[in-house]
């Protein structure tokens, strides 16, 4: 893939469930503990959204390159960062604070994980569910991440008001200037200055609770966001989940168990039992080799996360994230449209993660750019048409991009 991957960043409290949910994503074992602060460094990590594969509506059996595929569905590679615990103070440069946010500012997206249990005191420490206030979490959090938005254009007030008086700026193309290393672009200033009413306000003029105001807009339009109610399968978790539901109706809440996720895919790959991640059952393959705990843990499990919520919610938030919140499109190139393969005969090699808007144009420059040199037209596989080149990209579309350009 010559496009870079999207990146999933796990905010939230420590002991939220950040490692658990990161391991569960990814399989791998990074440490897990009760003691605050154990992830002293992001890790980063390979997870992937699931998407139907088009392989059974061609007829034929693929042979994944970029991605997998199995039981029809595609799996497609994103890449996800575990990252410190957060502290109070972190914006202003305390503990690992810097180091922290400046992983939430490159992350395409974020997760927000929360324990919905409340099991976390308000020292970060493990006690009884109950305990914590999750809705209070988040908002630390948020406030964390938002004062960091507001010392970034603090310190950079003389530079913005300047850039913005320079003929063919304006403050949009200003603020976008020194803040588009943490991904704010021009459309998010402009609205955030609508929907702060700064618009016919002088720059210089704005009030320290307008600049406030707008640094919050600026954090939730420029940075996709869902919050993660995880440890479902505690008491007072479900009541949790409903008022952080409440509160944030602007936001998409998903209800996981990070937990059980573990549990099933290290069974998984144990072949213990058959998982597909995402699904909403797994099946016991082999009753006679669980241990007690195992199959006790197997029926907790079933209990408490599939009876009450269908599934762990892993894998959903994960696809939710990329397809919902970043408006993605899985699109399937091929270079040969009668065997939907590629030159050497792989079937359905590569799937791409193409974000809405993007056209037959964008999927050439993604898949090689050669082809964009001389592109004349995409073939849709599906309905033989000839796609112009700014046709825009469709969820799913097979295409065979025609060009005179040759490939390395
Ligand atoms: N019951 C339950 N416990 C969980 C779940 N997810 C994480 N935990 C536990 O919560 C504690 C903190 O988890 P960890 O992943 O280290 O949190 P982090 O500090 O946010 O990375 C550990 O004891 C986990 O086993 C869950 O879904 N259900
Ligand atoms: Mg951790």
């Amino acid at each position: 893939m010559y496009q870079p991957m999207i990146r999933i960043g796990l905010i939230g409290k420590t002991n939220a469930g950040k490692t658990t949910l990161f391991n569960s994503m990814t399989l791998l074992s990074a440490e897990v503990s009760n003691y605050p602060f154990t992830t002293k460094t992001p890790e980063m990590g390979i997870a992937n959204v699931v998407t139907p594969c088009v392989h059974k509506e061609f007829g034929v059996v693929d042979d994944p390159g970029n991605s997998k595929c199995d039981d029809g569905w595609r799996f497609i590679p994103v890449e996800v960062t575990d990252l410190p615990g957060l502290i109070k103070g972190a914006w202003m440069g305390k503990g690992l604070g810097n180091q922290f946010l400046t992983v939430a500012a490159q992350s395409d997206a974020l997760l927000h994980v929360v324990d919905a249990s409340g099991s976390v005191d308000k020292d970060g420490k493990i006690s009884d569910p109950g305990t914590g206030d999750p809705i209070a979490d988040f908002d630390d959090v948020e406030l964390e991440l938002v004062q960091w938005y507001a010392k970034l254009f603090a310190q950079n007030l003389p530079k913005i008001s300047k850039l913005s008086k320079t003929p063919g700026y304006g403050v949009p193309s200003a603020v976008e200037e020194v803040m588009h290393g943490i991904g704010v672009r021009k459309e998010h200033v402009v609205m955030a200055m609508s929907e702060n009413l700064l618009g016919d306000k002088a720059f210089d003029s704005w009030t320290e609770k307008e600049t406030q105001a707008f640094c919050w807009s600026l954090r939730e339009l420029s940075k996709p966001t869902l919050i993660i109610a995880n440890k479902m399968d505690l008491p007072f978790a479900a009541e949790n989940f409903q008022k952080l539901r409440e509160k944030h109706k602007g936001l998409i809440v998903v209800p996981t168990s990070g937990e059980a996720e573990l549990t099933l895919r290290r069974a998984e790959a144990k072949r213990l039992i058959r998982y597909v991640p995402g699904e909403e059952r797994f099946e016991i393959l082999k009753p006679q080799d669980l241990s007690d705990a195992q199959r006790s843990a197997l029926a907790y499990i079933r209990r408490k996360v599939f009876g009450e919520y269908l599934r762990t919610g892993v894998q959903f938030a994960l696809n939710i994230a990329v397809f919902k919140l970043l408006k993605m499109n899985a699109i399937y190139p091929v270079a040969d449209a009668e065997k939907v393969g590629d030159k050497h005969g792989r079937i359905l090699p590569d799937v791409y993660l193409m974000s809405n808007g993007s056209t037959v144009e964008d999927l050439a420059k993604a898949v090689h750019s050669d082809l964009l040199k001389g592109l004349v037209y995409a073939l849709d596989v599906r309905s033989g048409l000839h796609l112009p080149a700014n046709y825009v990209l469709r969820d799913r579309d097979v295409l065979s991009i025609v060009s005179t350009g040759k490939r390395a």
